[in-house]
């Protein structure tokens, strides 16, 4: 029952033009050394948005000197931590007063709603540089009570030069992730950004540079992963690598970093999380979050709750109501108010979810609506709703990536950890019960990074966030992010009276 608006197919002018294409090296808008650019599209029509400098091997060797340069010589790993807070609570302040112009460029580049970007994700990113420049002088170490006649201290240090690969279906929320921390604890970034969205990260460093950021400090080199993420990842001039993206290319990045340098990796990957809904649940509640949990962001989220299990008790009118409810979500034109879900990001993506949909069909798993592209033109795709998903089929196994929610049945609590569990990923779980007792077994006996009692995607700054298994090593957000860029230094010193 979908039909394509007008708003498809005469998409709405955004309010913002593309401010930025260069790289940003050692504080300058550049050209790439080989002059190449690459184009960055619109995903409503497909169109061309921009033309962009593409950065590869040579750029990521200019983009690394000029971060080296500015860490070993300062000021910034040098200066007072309050002054380094400082810069970054004027760059907080410097997002808000550009908040519609970045949310703007975001949905142009990745096809968000707008008001999503706006009101969610625009505000979650300067609270995240706030909440990071309120740890930056507040980092210290241990004085350690070692036997012997020794004074001994730890000394948290920044690592030196992070290299950061970040994704597309949250361009400037990945930048905030990897960025905020690794600045406040005093390292120096070459940053990636994905190829399908190298603008908002431009602007957003620019803003920083207003703020007060030394030149050197933040690198931004757009362009593709194996060729300047890949160098980057294997620059033996790079002492930490953070990555999120693809299970398969985290692969890559811990092979490249294991083969240079051997620097440290962290990795936010795939993931395929349970949300799993007990028979004591507030059935419209769990409809809705579900949905929620599933389709924001058109489906691509890493937490995406994408395996859906339902108690048997509550499974039909569960599966009626999801249904509905995936029928009313409002698709279209980014940019229109009161739009909830817009284009996938690319051709590839697109693709990738269509088949996947096709898969399930071919199955045994029952289509309960969507399955097909929406409109004509641009990466639509219909909200779309299988019941009677089965636990070996595809659909139920693969990151799916897109508008397509699974639901499975259940009957034992103890059977949905044990199937919940079944999978390569660990990343996230939701959990919708009103009895503590089925939530903190679940809680306890699900394998997975982060835990949602009846809500999800709360992805507040000081609430750690990071994958077990194949959906990650090591935690980014709250104190944990923090050790991602600080070494411990050991300092042991003689006392020269033993009686001390
Ligand atoms: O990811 P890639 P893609 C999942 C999701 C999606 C699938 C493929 O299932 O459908 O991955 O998406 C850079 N060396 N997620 O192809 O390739 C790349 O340029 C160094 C989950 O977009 O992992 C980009 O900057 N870097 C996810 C970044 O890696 C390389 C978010 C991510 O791209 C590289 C995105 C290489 N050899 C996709 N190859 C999440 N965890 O949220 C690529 N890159």
């Amino acid at each position: 029952g979908f039909s394509t608006t007008a708003a498809l197919e005469e998409p709405i002018t955004p309010p913002v033009r593309v401010n930025y294409t260069q790289l940003l090296i050692d504080g300058k808008f550049v050209d790439s050394a080989s002059g190449k650019t690459f184009p960055t599209l619109d995903p409503r029509t497909g169109e061309v948005l921009a033309n962009v400098a593409e950065g590869d091997a040579e750029d990521v060797n200019r983009a690394v000197a000029a971060a080296r340069k500015a860490f070993d010589e300062g000021p910034w790993p040098k200066m007072t931590a309050y002054e380094r807070s400082r810069v970054l609570l004027r760059f907080a302040d410097l997002l808000d007063k550009h908040t519609a112009d970045l949310a703007a460029l975001e949905t142009w580049n990745n096809g968000k709603p707008y008001e999503q970007a706006l009101k969610i994700e625009l505000p979650t990113v300067s609270r995240l540089f706030r909440y990071y420049a309120g740890w930056a002088d507040k980092i210290h170490g241990l004085t350690v009570p070692a036997d012997g006649p020794y004074h001994v201290q730890t000394l948290h240090e920044p690592i030196g030069v992070a290299g950061q690969i970040v994704p597309w279906n949250f361009p400037l929320l990945m930048f905030a992730w990897k960025v905020g921390p690794a600045l406040a604890t005093g390292n120096t970034i070459v940053l990636k950004s994905a190829e399908q969205t190298p603008l908002t990260a431009l602007y957003a460093a620019q803003l920083l540079h207003e703020a007060g950021l030394p030149p050197g400090v933040l690198n931004i080199v757009s362009g593709y992963g194996p060729t300047a993420g890949a160098a980057l990842a294997s620059h033996m001039d790079v002492d930490k690598i953070a990555f999120t993206g693809s299970t398969e290319t985290g692969k890559i990045i811990q092979e490249l970093a294991a083969k240079s340098n051997l620097k440290p990796v962290t990795l936010e990957l795939g993931g395929k999380s349970p949300f799993i809904v007990c028979e004591d649940a507030n059935i419209d509640r769990a409809v809705e979050l579900a949905h929620f949990a599933l389709f924001f962001n058109q489906g691509q989220c890493c937490a995406a709750g994408s395996r859906t299990f339902v108690h048997e008790s509550v499974y039909d009118e569960f599966v009626e109501k999801a249904k509905a409810r995936a029928q009313r979500r409002k698709v279209g034109d980014p940019f229109q108010k009161g739009i909830e879900q817009g284009p996938q990001i690319d051709s590839e993506q697109f693709e990738k979810i269509l088949r996947y949909i096709k898969s399930g069909i071919e199955s045994d798993a029952t289509l309960e609506c969507g399955g097909d592209r929406f409109g004509s033109k641009g990466y639509y795709i219909q909200p779309t709703v299988f019941s009677n998903v089965k636990d070996d089929m595809l659909i139920a196994q693969d990151e799916i990536f897109g508008p397509v929610q699974t639901i499975l049945k259940f009957k034992e609590v103890d059977e949905v950890i044990q199937r919940a569990n079944a999978t390569r990923y660990g990343l996230a779980s939701g959990v919708f019960t009103k009895n503590l007792d089925t939530a903190n077994t679940l809680t306890r006996g699900l394998r997975a990074g982060t835990i949602w009692v009846n809500c999800f995607d709360v992805f507040d700054a000081a609430i750690p966030f990071g994958g077990y298994k194949m959906s990650g090593i090591g935690r980014e957000k709250g104190i944990y992010s923090l050790h991602n860029y600080l070494q411990v230094k050991a300092v042991v010193t003689a006392l020269e009276n033993p009686a001390w």
